[in-house]
Order: structure tokens, then C-alpha cells, then sequence
């Protein structure tokens, strides 16, 4: 459609990137090198050609995998200023990061190797790119609330640099009543609060994310359309959502993007957002997102275009006087 050259140059924020999913694998296969690090992939081409996903767990087993590669502040320094190199071809100008401690210091590296090398390139990415950017510490949903809350404590020593928590990785018997410690925690901290649910989770865990864990946005909320009342609560309190429209498509949440509830989620009054997720893996970074999902969905059209951009300002944890410069 005429709309993709507007909504490419247009300036967007990014509210759902896990950085260790915007490690390329060339990019894998440059820092196991640099560490000794040994991959059970031949090469680049062969890591690649893994990259066919039937669900959310046959993803996460090759993304904990590549992140095996990263040991030294430098590699989350680098990994991060690759990203904001690709989102400032975006037209990106804040963004967002999620990041995984745990599946960093499960293999010993500490939590303040990981911080400081991801806060090192936020920083110049302000300097260097003018993009803004912070960073929301992510609990892994398949492990158990008390190492959560181990990681939360871990990471305090670096409370300045990092603006949230979230709860990502497997969600299928996993619901977020799990973590109501730790997000009280959190809170009392004065850390904001999302959640992946409805992602390959049903409605409840959409509803247990808001009532338990209190959750300020939803990243996907994608299978929300499969409760009405859900939906109209959505719309009603203007809960953000942050839909990945590859990703939902690659991990075969939805058949094919024409079938995507985005258009729904409008239509009924939601505020969703479009973002990458894991761009590395999916095949492409916001820009490409926007790309599919308007080029599949004809009914999606300007109002849309510029309902999806606001949101993303909109829905930002960005201080109100700061967002008047953007909306
Ligand atoms: C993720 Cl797509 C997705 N879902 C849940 N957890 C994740 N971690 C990285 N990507
Ligand atoms: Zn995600």
C-alpha cells in the first residue's frame, strides 16, 4: 500500500525487543569465536536453516542456545549497539530493551557484567544516535519464583539502570500468579510492570497478569479477541498491548498474517502496538512488522497507521513531559 514509505520514515518507539533476540548469527559466530565458545552448528548458514519454528518452545531452545556465546561486558555492549544501529534505520527514536539475567548467570556470568554492557551502549545510543532507551529485567517464567526474586536482589546494586521487570520464556503452564511475590517486590522498588500472556496462553493468564501481578502493559495479549469480556476490559481500562506480528506468524500462534487479531484489537477499542520481539530470529525488525502486517491486512489503512505509531509513544514508560515532544 502507498502507506509503507510513510510508516517506514516515520519516527516509532520499540516497547518489545528482547535484545539477546537481536543477536544475528553472524554476529553469534564472531563472539563464539572471540571466546572459545563451541557451537553445535557448522556454520552461519547451518544455524540459519535451524530457524524453523513450530511453537514458542522450539524457538526458546535455539535463542538460550545462541546466547550461550555472550561472556563479557563487551559482548552485551556489542550485541545492544547492533540493535540500535538497525532500529535507527527505523526510524526508531526510544526503545525499550528486555533482557534475561538468568540465562546469563546460569552459565556464571555475574549480573552486573550483563547491565553494565547493556547500559554502556543505551548510552551511546543517546550520545551517538539520539535515540533514548531503557532497559526492563526479565524473569524466566519456567524457573521458580524464589530464583526470580534472586535475580531481582541480585540486580540491585544496578536498580538505576534498569526501569522494569517482566516475565518472559515459556508460558503454557506457567501463569503469571506464579511471580505474585516477586512483582510486589518490584513495585514496592518502584520498578513498571509487564508480562507476556495471551501469547500462547489462553485469556486467564491476560486477566491474572492485571489483577495479580498488576502489570502496566501486555506484551502480545494476541489471544485476548477469544474473550469478549476480556477485550471490552482491555479497551475500558486502555491496557498497551505490544503485538509482534513475525513473531506471532513464525511461532505459529496465527495460521497466516491475514488471520492476525490486530485488526480486531483495533476495531474493538484496544491499544496495541507493533514491535519485534526477537528480530534476529523472526526475520526482520520493526520496520519489516509494519511491512507484513499492512501488506496482508487491507482493512488496515492511515487511521490505523497512525493509531499503531501513537500508541507506541503513548504507551512508553517515557515521563509525561517528555512524551509531549513526540505526541
Ligand atoms: C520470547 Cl517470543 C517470546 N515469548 C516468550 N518469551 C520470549 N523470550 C524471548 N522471546
Ligand atoms: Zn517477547
Amino acid at each position: 500500500t502507498e502507506l509503507i514509505p510513510l510508516l517506514s520514515r516515520a519516527p516509532k518507539a520499540e516497547l518489545h525487543i528482547h535484545i539477546e533476540g537481536s543477536l544475528e548469527p553472524e554476529l553469534i559466530f564472531a563472539l563464539a569465536q572471540r571466546n572459545g565458545v563451541a557451537l553445535p552448528y557448522a556454520d552461519v548458514e547451518a544455524l540459519r536453516a535451524a530457524y524453523a519454528f513450530t511453537d514458542l518452545q522450539s524457538f526458546l531452545d535455539i535463542y538460550y542456545a545462541g546466547a550461550s556465546v555472550l561472556l563479557q561486558e563487551d559482548d552485551f555492549h556489542d550485541m545492544a549497539w547492533a540493535y540500535f544501529l538497525k532500529a535507527q534505520a527505523d526510524h526508531v527514536v526510544h526503545a525499550e530493551l528486555f533482557f534475561d539475567p538468568q540465562t546469563h548467570t546460569a552459565r556464571g556470568v555475574d549480573t552486573g557484567v550483563v547491565i553494565r554492557g547493556l547500559k554502556r551502549a543505551c548510552d551511546r545510543a543517546q550520545a551517538e544516535l539520539g535515540i533514548s532507551s531503557a532497559l526492563i529485567l526479565c524473569f524466566l517464567r519456567h524457573l521458580s519464583e524464589d530464583e526470580a526474586l534472586a535475580t531481582l536482589e541480585a540486580a540491585l546494586p544496578w536498580r538505576e539502570h534498569f526501569i522494569g521487570v517482566g516475565l518472559d520464556s515459556s508460558e503454557r503452564g506457567h501463569p503469571p500468579e506464579k511471580f505474585a511475590r516477586v512483582f510486589a517486590r518490584a513495585a514496592e522498588l518502584g520498578l513498571h510492570r509487564v508480562a507476556h500472556a495471551g501469547e500462547e496462553g489462553p485469556p486467564a493468564y491476560v486477566e491474572s497478569a492485571l489483577d495479580v501481578l498488576k502489570v502496566e502493559r501486555i506484551d502480545h495479549g494476541v489471544r485476548s479477541v477469544e474473550s469478549p469480556a476480556l477485550i471490552e476490559r482491555l479497551a475500558r481500562e486502555g491496557v498497551p498491548l505490544t503485538v509482534c506480528p513475525l513473531s506471532n506468524i513464525k511461532l505459529c500462534v496465527f495460521r497466516h498474517m491475514a488471520y492476525h487479531s490486530m485488526p480486531a484489537l483495533l476495531a474493538l477499542g484496544c491499544k496495541p502496538t507493533v514491535n519485534s520481539d526477537d528480530p534476529a530470529y523472526f526475520g526482520g525488525y520493526l520496520n519489516d512488522n509494519f511491512v507484513a502486517l499492512f501488506e496482508a491486512l487491507p482493512q488496515l489503512g492511515a487511521r490505523e497507521a497512525y493509531a499503531l505509531l501513537r500508541n507506541s509513544f503513548e504507551a512508553s514508560f517515557v515521563p509525561a513531559e517528555r512524551k509531549g515532544a513526540w505526541m
